[in-house]
């Protein structure tokens, strides 16, 4: 078997008229990764979604119907991020949406990096949280909040803010 790759679902591909049985066909790519002309059906399988996922220009054009945006932090700045600390945060929901967690990733500089990363379960309708940042020793690089929401069927919707200094 050659290199395994995950290959974008075309908006084409992710019907949106009630049809949730997706028939899913795995490839050899016969050692081109790049190159998806030569590929190999090797076997297929139908799966059953509870429901249709969004394509990539629904999402595009309405962020606001299922992503969660952050209230707090407005700025994410590095000097938040104190060994010891305590980061607050807090969002607004859209409709029929939960959240599930919450997470910071920090990091220092350099090409072999430390890298933290702190994770934080949420009640499904909380809107704020405070993340304990735990002790470090290094000082901060670079860092990224993300939050997941997901709606009824579990589809997931990620929102991230980095840091911008
Ligand atoms: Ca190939």
């Amino acid at each position: 078997m050659g290199t395994t790759l995950d290959y974008a679902a075309m908006d084409s591909a992710l019907a949106r008229d009630g049809k949730l049985t997706y028939a899913f066909t795995l490839y050899d790519d016969n050692n081109t990764p790049s190159d998806p002309s030569d590929d190999r059906a090797m076997g297929s399988y139908d799966d059953v979604l509870t429901a249709a996922p969004y394509s990539p220009n629904y999402l595009q054009v309405n962020p606001a119907a299922v992503f969660a945006t952050f209230t707090a932090p407005s700025s994410f700045l590095l000097s938040t991020l104190i060994s010891g600390g305590r980061l607050p945060i807090a969002w607004t929901l859209p409709a029929g949406m939960r959240v599930d967690g919450a997470s910071v990733q920090w990091w220092s500089a350099g090409t072999s990096p430390t890298h933290i990363e702190v994770d934080k379960d949420l009640d499904p309708a909380a809107t704020g949280a405070t993340i304990e940042l735990g002790t470090f020793a290094f000082t901060p690089a670079g860092a990224i909040i993300f939050l997941e929401a997901e709606d009824r069927y579990g589809r997931e919707f990620v929102s991230s803010i980095w840091t911008n200094s």
